[in-house]
């Protein structure tokens, strides 16, 4: 039985003998011109999924036998290899050519080779053709991260797959070979980077006996292309360095910095940098000295000096006991800073204004830095999506924030344009997905959590690939390539999000979850530690209707997008209802574009919607000839549990809403007596 471990990087034998033959003609031997250690990670790669797929082993030399009969694949490492684009994240792409009787795989850096290894083991995975191949691709965002909220303890904050995998009281000497699986996955889909440790930092992080199991890890990531960065502690000057102060104008804590971080450059010379949460949820920051975002941010920058390291400070802050608006508070905060930020700094917000809902308007403030290159955050750990219990797939969520027109710069302003950097011509950009990954067997709980992790780093790699084009894709390497099983669970896959978002959180409604714990629903929660913790602060719903007034009679938060959008936003009749009671205070009997009133449509969502779970595990059960037992049991069982869930938040939702709009469950939805 298929335990969910080697994620898509299965390299199960081609059953199909014509194919295997075809595929075994082609790749005859590797030549790895090059020493470097990640040329020689691509080569092992390539070594080891060939001789799965293909069941015969593939030598690997370090050149082209010249006059050989034989085809052989070859790495090459070129300063001028051909590659698409010419910014800085094009060193990372790659070109596979057909050459004379060789396929060469090819880069303008060792790490480009390595991607174009993994894309033609994909062509074999996804039983692609490989004679005559001439495919090329580079990356459109230089940093592609992963962030892990994983505590020094173990414990990961909104982990749900387990533990942390990394196991700190073994390291540095034990190195668990999971960490090399882990880098040979994300190198497999492009991603360089990884923060290891929570935002919600330790400051333990920095002293010299954690920095030797950061190194130790930085190790096994080295010959994969990907750095390691660090979550800061703003405190940590105080907490483990002995000041009585942490404030970034202080010459003493300045220096603290800059000592830390050259302690870390000695110890990890390729160190990534940092990434910062500061005067935020209770975390402290520069403002409990009276600076702001850009003295702390710059301050870290000016520690890295010379080093090639950065800071990604993150935008996801609201004051304790706001009685405005939530939505506008990262934007009142660091929009009067755009042009403040040092050269190494990138502002990291996530996709939405009020914290990874199931469905947000994209945040306003892309677009609305050009001096400062923004890093989109979105979260791949599913805490406001059921957890590793729903089959909820994310790539239609990020592609529908990636696809977002901000209109700053005219039509075709998009979110992916701003993040990418072409919208504002910068040099730097970024992209961070909080990881759902841990210490479980197959990584992410939810058998169907890995395609998540994998639609993150191809979207990261290239945000114009398509959602069903991700899922056939993975579904392909990961579960089966029978076609008419693939189309089906692709077809799931790509509706599943949509159908979440119907029975939880439909038409624009948000954050009426379970207190805290962030499952199930509590769309009563009228008290909590703060009131923008609550749920009826979201909902407003009262005897005249349901919905958050954003518009100029309310909190105006709209007016923080550009006028296009407002237009558009700003009317009820021209406001997408996906996005309805995101802006607007609507009544229970106002009529919508679909011909229900607000009412009737909000019952009709959450039927549909928790039917369409039913429709998910029909479609499910039909594959079953066609996927792993084992999985496909796994995958069964959740969806029972979705089922159920999607029903206690349908009536939950109805109900509570009901007392509202004192108005009868309509036909065909009401209940038998
Ligand atoms: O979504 C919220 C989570 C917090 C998290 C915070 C953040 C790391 O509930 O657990 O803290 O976002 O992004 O900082």
């Amino acid at each position: 039985a298929d335990d969910g471990y080697r994620l898509w990087l299965k390299y199960d034998l081609i059953s199909d003998v014509a194919q295997r033959n075809a595929y075994r003609q082609a790749t005859q031997y590797i030549a790895a011109d090059g020493s470097s250690a990640v040329l020689k990670t691509a080569a092992a790669e390539l070594q080891r999924g060939l001789q799965g797929l293909l069941g015969q082993p593939v030598p690997v030399v370090a050149k082209a036998e010249a006059g050989s009969t034989k085809r052989g694949i070859l790495l090459l490492v070129s300063p001028t290899a051909n590659v698409p684009g010419s910014s800085d994240a094009s060193r990372d792409g790659y070109r596979i050519l057909t050459q004379g009787r060789n396929l060469v795989v090819t880069g303008r850096s060792e790490a480009g080779v390595l991607y174009g290894v993994f894309a033609l083991l994909r062509q074999l995975q996804t039983r692609q053709p490989v004679a005559n191949l001439a495919t090329a691709s580079s990356p459109r965002i230089q940093y592609r991260m992963l962030n892990h909220w994983d505590n020094p303890n173990g414990t990961v904050e909104r982990g749900y797959a387990g533990s942390s995998i990394w196991k700190w009281y073994e390291l540095p000497e034990n190195l668990d070979p999971r960490y090399t699986d882990y880098a040979r996955a994300n190198a497999s889909i492009g991603i360089n980077g990884v923060a290891i440790n929570n935002v919600n930092a330790s400051a333990r992080y920095l002293t010299p006996e954690y920095l030797q199991k950061v190194k130790a890890l930085a190790g096994v990531f080295r010959p994969y292309g990907i750095r390691v960065y660090l979550s800061v502690f703003w405190a940590a000057p105080k907490v483990i360095g002995g000041l009585k102060t942490s404030d970034p104008l202080d010459p003493q804590v300045k220096q603290w910095w800059a000592a830390r971080t050259a302690e870390i450059y000695k110890t990890i010379p390729d160190f990534g940098g940092f990434l910062v949460k500061a005067n935020s949820e209770g975390e402290p920051g520069p403002q409990d000295y009276g600076r702001n975002h850009a003295d702390g941010a710059n301050m870290l920058a000016e520690a890295l000096g010379t080093h090639d390291g950065i800071v990604m400070w993150r935008a996801f802050v609201y004051k304790a006991n706001s009685n405005g608006d939530r939505f506008r508070e990262a934007y009142e905060e660091f929009k009067p800073l755009d042009g403040k930020f040092s050269p190494k700094v990138l502002v990291q917000v996530k996709n939405g204004p009020i914290d990874f809902q199931a469905r947000e308007p994209f945040h306003p403030l892309f677009g609305a830095m050009p001096k400062t290159p923004l890093v989109l955050e979105v979260q791949i750990t599913q805490e406001y999506l059921g957890f590793a219990t729903h089959l909820v797939y994310l790539a239609p969520m990020f592609k529908e924030c990636l696809d977002s027109d901000t209109q700053t710069k005219g039509a075709g302003s998009t979110v992916a344009k701003v993040v990418d950097g072409t919208v504002d011509q910068h040099r730097v950009s970024g992209i961070a997905g909080v990881a759902n990954i841990g210490s479980d067997r197959n990584w992410t709980g939810h058998p169907m959590g890995q395609a998540n992790w994998y639609a993150f780093g191809r979207l990261a790699w290239d945000h114009s690939l398509t959602s069903a084009g991700i899922a056939t894709e993975w579904a392909k390497m990961t579960l089966t390539n029978q076609p008419a099983a693939v189309a089906t669970i692709v077809d799931v896959m790509t509706k599943s999000r949509d159908i979440y978002v119907r029975y939880t959180t439909p038409l624009g409604l948000h954050h009426i979850m379970g207190e805290s714990i962030h499952y199930g629903p509590q769309p009563w929660l009228a008290k909590a530690g703060r009131p923008d913790w609550t749920s009826v602060y979201y909902h407003k719903a009262d005897s005249m209707g349901l919905g958050f007034n954003r518009t100029a009679t309310g909190s105006n938060a709209l007016a923080l997008y550009s006028p296009g959008v407002q237009a558009q936003w700003g009317d009820p009749k021209t406001c997408p209802p996906n996005y309805l009671l995101w802006f607007h205070h609507v009544g229970w009997q106002q009529p919508l574009p679909t011909g229900r009133t607000l009412w009737h449509e909000l019952v009709t969502r959450y039927y549909t919607g928790a039917d369409s779970v039913t429709w998910m595990q029909q479609r499910w059960a039909s594959v079953k000839p066609a996927v792993d037992p084992a999985l496909f049991n796994d995958v069964t069982a959740r969806l029972k549990i979705q089922r159920q869930e999607a029903l206690w938040w349908r009536d939950a939702c109805v109900l509570y809403f009901q007392t509202y709009a004192r108005q009868p469950i309509p036909a065909p939805f009401t209940p038998p007596t």
